[in-house]
């Protein structure tokens, strides 16, 4: 794994975050010690698809980056018929992603998407994947992705949603914030690259309260949802339709 350095040396002026040839190369490493918890979401999006994946049904990866949800539905999968589709707007991510699924020895299925995942059409699907994605859609747009991947969810179907949060409460933000820049500065980031890395995302990853995303939730007519996992600002909510 090529490890991220990115942001280990002084910019003159830090450029909006994206994920083009540079990150894509470092990517496995930067989101491993960038979230905690990462690795807890892969092997429970597994668990997840063991039970909610439905026969002859399609799981969807959205913002699969290099395949690691989309390979963690293929090995949770228990049931007949089904098929994956990893969608994501970044050409080098899905080129490298490409390559991992090929390697990859299970035979369900996989489908990689070059295309907004604001354009892509969700249909017949039991499980879909927003693992760290939603985050980077534009605030006003959110609304109408999240209703139609309700559209095209079977009865019985679930979304899982992992993002970063923020808190309303601006102690309780702060606290949270430190413990993940400390969280950081523990994998071996340095406090010059979390500060970049910081600027960088600046009105790229916006994150939302669990308050507001469990609402957006109900208004796109999911029967329930619930907070699976947090670990500081970092969570994942399973929404039941
Ligand atoms: C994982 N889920 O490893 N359309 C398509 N893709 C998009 C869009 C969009 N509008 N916006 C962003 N992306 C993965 C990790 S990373 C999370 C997901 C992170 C893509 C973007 O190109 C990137 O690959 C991914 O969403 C977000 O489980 O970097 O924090």
């Amino acid at each position: 794994m090529t490890q991220d350095s990115i942001y280990a040396d002084k910019q003159q002026q830090v450029q909006a975050f994206r994920f083009d040839d540079k990150v894509t190369r470092v990517f496995a490493d930067m989101i491993q010690r960038s979230v905690p918890g990462y690795g807890l979401t892969l092997q429970m999006i597994a668990v997840i698809a063991a039970q909610y994946a439905q026969k002859d049904s399609v799981l969807y990866d959205l913002g699969c980056s290099l395949g690691a949800a989309t390979l963690a539905l293929r090995h949770g999968i228990q049931t007949e018929g089904c098929r994956i589709v990893g969608v994501d707007n970044s050409e080098a991510m899905l080129d490298t992603c490409l390559g991992y699924v090929k390697a990859d020895d299970s035979n369900v299925p996989v489908e990689l998407k070059h295309a907004d995942i604001q354009d892509v059409v969700i249909e017949n699907a039991s499980v879909v994947v927003l693992n760290f994605t939603l985050q980077f859609i534009a605030l006003q747009e959110r609304e109408a992705l999240l209703n139609r991947i309700f559209q095209g969810l079977r009865a019985g179907g679930v979304l899982i949603l992992s993002e970063k949060i923020s808190f309303d409460d601006l102690g309780k933000n702060e606290r949270q914030t430190q413990l993940h820049e400390v969280f950081k500065r523990s994998q071996g980031y340095s406090e010059l690259e979390v500060s970049q890395k910081r600027q960088a995302l600046e009105n790229v990853l916006i994150p939302e309260s669990l308050e507001d995303h469990h609402a957006r939730l109900k208004q796109a007519g999911f029967a329930d949802s619930q907070t699976w996992f947090q670990c500081f600002n970092f969570a994942s909510m399973l929404a039941f339709k």
